[in-house]
């Protein structure tokens, strides 16, 4: 039999490069590919092609970040490129996992004047700890603030602090403006275009290792579905040959084999994908119609039924309640609202989606959904609504663990930015929410950089309060740092609730009345239910209110000054923002076109008050 060592050190085809591109968000991956694309001659002279093309997915346009980590290919010379780009939000830190099963080399893109950040340091791990072989990427040195020496050094700094291997250390550096769609092996070396930055690819980076004439093993890292071909599994061929009509041997993650018949085989090409008939070795393919088929599963030979070592991604850090949606107005929105729905909705998620797990709760109208940060459950729960779905969530809790008999929970480094005369309500602000300060540099520029140890509790709700403080010009990352005994308790919203108390219309005349008590979320004429939650009071207790009341009337005519209520734009809560601010017995009603905020228990005369401290 055939052993993975023995065929481990053969190249199974020197035409071939399968790279990802990884770093900190928003370094640049993204627009690289889009001048690698460019450059490579994959488009035709007149072909329209839009920025950033590979953020295909509605949410990734509108935010301007990567969600999925994204296949292309292109071709240098004689050599077919795999190119997987990924994102760089620590959230979406799984996809960067499983995609550096598929490759050989990384291109680690820095940004020249940020340096390197809290992701740049998680994805390089992955990358050293898999004995990939990295290319230094120095991006936007075209910024006027690049300080493109220091971060070199940073980056070599970090190499060290992350143990790599002698060998790892002797990365060749390119520096690059993505955007103007040049590199170059030197700074004094003006770049033209992108040659330097693909020459070092096809030098440095390994072709792939193989043995085409081995038995077949296909290892599945990633999933798409289209509407007529089904499921399409995307992996890479580590041995043996595929072809199309192959009988192929699905090794499942929980032991089981099934087979099936290889009818649909792509390659990518460009932004394209196109058919082709085999495969060997060393390729990046998807293979199309086979239904029950999850990542990290082996596509194997009929007879030589061994799989892949699995793909072992980090432990989910955060967990929210999905309930069915109580609320009502349930129903008057969205499509899909039941329990059965929302559950067959979750495991299609989990199939594609690695750093998720859900788990059932003591009733089938809830479940327990986990993942690696509040942003990634705010995306899942963004797009079922797109999709129709109504559903309840809760306030996002923290995973703990119980080791040795005591409890520990998730801490994060966290990396601040802010300007000079921030740094003391921020460091206060992190000192409530049980933050300890590791080191503060101050360069000289007018902002300081405060590294801090937290636990991921008191990141819950702070990227709002932070950004309020700063007015905006703050800049944090936070990267999770192992565990540690629990804290202790940290205060949550000091604030109370304007509590709705009867089912109706808001009018402007009681928003009128109420808006010097607090900050209202509704607009006039937007209808409302007890329990549901239309402001936020500035004392700590709770109030319930009425919000439908109308004027009296009078026999007097009202003078036009006194009609013209003067009503503050209210601060309507976008998904995020709600989730952030709700306490543990409040609820965020999610429906295709609406998001509430309500009291868990909704009828006034039941629900515990929330009393002034
Ligand atoms: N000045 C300058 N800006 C750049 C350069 N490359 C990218 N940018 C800008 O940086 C921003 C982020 O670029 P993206 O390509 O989306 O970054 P990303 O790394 O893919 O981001 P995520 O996928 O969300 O992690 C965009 O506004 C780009 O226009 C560059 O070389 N110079
Ligand atoms: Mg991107």
């Amino acid at each position: 039999m055939l052993t993975a060592q023995k065929t481990g050190s053969t190249i199974a085809n020197a035409f071939r490069r399968n790279v990802a591109i990884i770093a900190h968000v928003d370094h640049g991956k993204t627009t690289l590919v889009d001048a690698l694309l460019h450059q490579s001659g994959i488009f035709r002279a007149n072909e329209r092609v839009a920025e950033r093309a590979m953020d295909n997915t509605d949410l990734e346009r509108e935010r301007g970040i990567t969600i999925l980590a994204k296949n292309t290919a292109v071709h240098y010379q004689d050599v077919l490129i795999n190119i997987v780009d990924t994102p760089g939000h620590a959230d979406f830190g799984g996809e960067v996992e499983r995609t550096l099963a598929m490759v050989d080399g990384v291109l680690l893109l820095v940004d020249a004047s940020e340096g390197p950040l809290p992701q740049t340091r998680f994805v390089l791990r992955k990358a050293l700890e898999r004995r990939l072989t990295p290319i230094l990427v120095i991006n936007k040195i075209d910024r006027p603030d690049a300080r493109v020496q220091e971060v070199l050094n940073e980056v070599y700094d970090l190499f060290i602090d992350l143990d790599a291997a002698e060998e790892q250390l002797d990365f060749p550096v390119l520096y690059t403006s993505a955007r103007a769609g040049t590199s170059s092996t030197s700074m004094d070396v003006p770049g033209e275009d992108l040659r330097p930055l693909f020459d070092a690819i096809i030098e440095s980076v390994p072709p792939p290792k193989g043995d085409p004439e081995a038995p077949l093993q296909m290892l599945v890292a990633n999933l798409d579905s289209s509407d007529y071909l089904g499921r399409i599994a995307i992996g890479r061929i580590f041995n043996g040959k595929i072809k199309i009509g192959d009988n192929v041997a699905v090794c499942k993650l929980d032991r089981r084999v099934h087979e099936t018949k290889v009818t649909k085989l792509f390659a990518f090409e460009g932004l394209k994908r196109i058919d082709i008939t085999e495969a060997a070795a060393g390729d990046i393919v998807c293979l199309a119609g086979i239904e029950d088929v999850t990542i990290g599963e082996t596509i194997a030979d009929i007879e030589f039924r061994v799989p892949m070592p699995v793909i072992a991604v980090d432990e989910p850090t955060v967990s929210m309640i999905f309930g069915v949606s109580t609320s009502p107005m349930s129903g008057r929105d969205g499509q899909y609202v039941t329990s059965r729905q929302i559950k067959d909705r979750l495991d299609r998620e989990l199939l594609g989606n690695v750093s998720i797990r859900v788990e059932p709760t003591d009733t089938p109208e809830q479940m327990k959904v986990l993942g690696r940060g509040e942003l990634q459950l705010s995306i899942l729960i963004e797009m079922m609504r797109r999709e129709g779905f109504e559903l309840q969530v809760s306030r996002p809790d923290i995973v703990t663990k119980e080791v040795n008999g005591k409890i520990v929970e998730p801490v994060e480094e966290l990396v601040i930015d802010v300007a000079e005369e921030f740094q003391g309500v921020v460091i206060a602000q992190v000192g409530t929410r049980r933050g300890t300060m590791t080191k503060m540099v101050n360069n000289g520029s007018g902002r300081v950089r405060l590294d801090f140890r937290i636990p991921a509790r008191g990141l819950i709700g702070f990227r709002g309060q932070f950004l309020t403080e700063t007015k905006g010009t703050g800049i944090m990352n936070h990267l999770f740092a192992g565990w540690e005994p629990w804290h202790g308790a940290i205060a949550s919203r000091a604030t109370g609730a304007l509590v709705a108390d009867r089912e109706g219309v808001a009018t402007a005349f009681a928003i009128w009345n109420l808006q010097e008590r607090g900050e209202i979320f509704i607009d006039p004429a937007q209808p409302v239910y007890e329990g549901m939650i239309i402001g936020e009071n500035a004392r700590s207790a709770d109030m319930d209110v009425n919000i439908t009341k109308e004027k009296k009337q009078t026999n007097m005519r009202a003078s036009s000054a006194d009609e013209a209520v003067r009503l503050i734009p209210p601060r309507k809560l976008g998904l995020e923002q709600a989730i952030e601010w709700i306490n543990d017995d409040e609820l965020v009603e999610v429906t295709p076109h609406n998001i509430r905020i309500r009291k868990r228990v909704l009828a006034a005369n039941q629900r515990p008050k929330r009393q002034a401290e």
